[in-house]
């Protein structure tokens, strides 16, 4: 009674034995030390909501027993190996992550029916990721989601084994975290008065009426990035800046350059109204705010935003052209490459990092800065030939608020067309880049901004299986992808998402078949309303 073998990201090495393991509910688990009996208690609480086993965990033991062993391999700490014959399975981890990892191979191994005696394929893995860097976004400012569901989305992320989740915190749109110095970005920007409905048009847009709003408190913040670090997931904050930046604005005027006033967003798009550059108290605010968020995080990155930061008050702003006189900047990219790093310097003397959208290589880079690219790819080429860590999210690849199916019952969502095949067959290393730049290349990452996307069931309907077919792209060694084989997996994948009640995408595997063109993405379909 052998089960199919088919693990999502597809392991680094893998080889099937003849025989099998067979779990039963006198199997224990072995684990010493703090951090291994943590893991073990995660897998044990994954049986016990799945399975209904739930196995004694021991100090010691060799018969009908999975064991746990972490080492300490730090130069490929995310690695671990797996065995499973019919005496037992052994997982050994380079660090504790690499031991988390073995772990959810070893759930993917388990038959998805509940059964009374499970039998576990024979396998042997050795395993690491490809990239360090292997993330998913979310965007809680254009609609806001509560923190079980940003729990059950960290879940899906370890499954797949993503290890970072840049949560998106503030937008012109609503501000969702608390910030207790300041209290109206709780009492105002927290808040808009409704939302715009369906897509931008130019003269008749249509409003909802409905006043809209919530944020996630300090103690929300702490519980979900304790239950992240437990799940080997670092949570990256966004506090984006100098532009989408309307709803602290709205809170405290005094911060812009007009002075206000200004109202929190209630439609999608870009505001002119942004943080103004040649005013201090603008970068003192910003201090306080990352003097609260900076405890909450302990992520090594804090990633300032950056992206769509309109000029045109910059330009007529007094106090912004005496910055810019005083300080010799010759334009406003220089006004915002200012800005980046001053905030920049703040920041890395709290020993942080910044990560920015690609438009802060405008006007020059901060000396420490990691680039997101989203505007296709170029950025992120640009900053690795500068000798600067890059995170790719190409538009074309990785923003699944895109349409994933031309089916006719496509939810409305911002455009393009990005089906999992497309997805899948996404390199992350731009083949412009020389063996040595290409090291800058940190990984990539799914972005899921949320303008569209008012619940949860229409979130995870646009995040899976998408996320799935990108995780294999950041995990798995680039030549053993193949995507009919990942379709084939992602069939049996399916089942795992169902047991979790994912809503995922139900009809989109077989959309087209894998898109081979990478560079310049293949099929292009630009859509901008709801598909019929
Ligand atoms: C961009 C914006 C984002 C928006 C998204 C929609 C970035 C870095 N910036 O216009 O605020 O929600 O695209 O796809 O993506």
């Amino acid at each position: 009674p052998k089960g199919k073998v088919s693990i999502i990201p597809m392991p680094a090495s893998i080889t099937e034995k003849q025989d099998s393991f067979l779990l039963d509910k006198h199997t224990v688990i072995v684990a010493t030390g703090e951090a291994d009996r943590k893991t073990a208690a995660l897998f044990n609480a994954w049986l016990k909501e799945f399975t209904g086993y739930e196995l004694d965990i021991k100090e010691t033991g060799d018969r009908n027993a999975i064991t746990l062993h972490t080492g300490n391999d730090s130069t490929n700490a995310e690695g671990y190996t797996l065995n499973v014959d019919n005496k037992g399975v052994t997982i050994n981890g380079n660090s504790g992550a690499g031991t988390f990892y073995g772990i959810q191979s070893l759930i993917q191994l388990l038959p998805v029916q509940k059964a009374d005696a499970m039998y576990i394929p024979g396998v042997s893995i050795t395993d690491a990721p490809r990239f360090a860097y292997r993330g998913l976004h979310l965007d809680v400012g254009r609609h806001f989601f509560p923190v079980e569901f940003i729990k059950k989305y960290i879940d899906l992320l370890a499954m797949h084994k993503y290890n970072t989740f840049h949560w998106h915190l503030t937008e012109d749109q609503g501000w969702r975290i608390e910030i207790k110095k300041y209290p109206r970005l709780q009492e105002v920007a927290s808040k808009r008065k409704e939302t715009m409905a369906g897509h931008y048009t130019e003269n008749n847009q249509q409003y909802d009426g409905k006043p809209y709003g919530g944020f996630y408190t300090q103690e929300q913040v702490k519980e979900v990035v304790k239950y992240a670090t437990d799940h080997f997931v670092t949570v990256i904050p966004e506090i984006e800046m100098p532009g989408h930046a309307l709803a602290a604005l709205t809170a405290y005027p005094n911060l812009g350059c007009t002075g206000g006033p200004y109202a929190v967003g209630t439609r999608w798009g870009v505001y002119d109204d942004v943080y103004c550059a040649g005013n201090d108290s603008v970068y003192a605010f910003l201090q306080d705010v990352l003097d609260e968020v900076l405890p909450l995080f302990p992520s090594k990155y804090i990633h300032i935003g950056g992206d769509e930061c309109p000029k045109v008050r910059w330009e007529k702003c007094p106090k912004c052209q005496a910055r810019m006189k005083q300080e010799g900047l010759k334009d406003a990219h220089a006004l915002q490459s200012y800005f980046i790093q001053r905030m920049e310097k703040y920041l890395n003397s709290k020993g942080r990092q910044i990560i920015g959208w690609d438009e802060i290589l405008e006007g020059g880079l901060a000396p420490n800065a990691t680039v997101m690219s989203w505007r296709g790819i170029e950025g992120g080429i640009a900053a690795a030939k500068q000798h600067h860590d890059v995170i790719m999210t190409p538009g074309s690849y990785c923003y699944f608020d895109h349409y994933q199916s031309q089916g006719h019952n496509e939810p409305l969502a911002i455009g393009g067309y990005t089906p999992v095949s497309k997805v899948y067959s996404y390199e992350p290393v731009p083949a412009e880049l020389s063996k040595e730049e290409a090291k800058y290349i940190k990984g990539a990452q799914a972005n899921l901004w949320t303008e569209y996307i008012a619940n949860t069931d229409y979130l995870e309907y646009m995040v899976y299986p998408r996320a799935s077919a990108l995780a294999e792209v950041l995990w798995t060694p680039a030549g053993k992808r193949n995507y009919d084989n990942f379709v084939d997996r992602l069939k049996v994948h399916v089942k795992r998402l169902d047991q979790k009640k994912v809503n995922y995408a139900k009809h989109v595997f077989e959309v087209t078949g894998a898109v081979t063109d990478n560079k310049k993405g293949g099929v292009e379909v630009k859509l901008d309303s709801k598909l019929d």
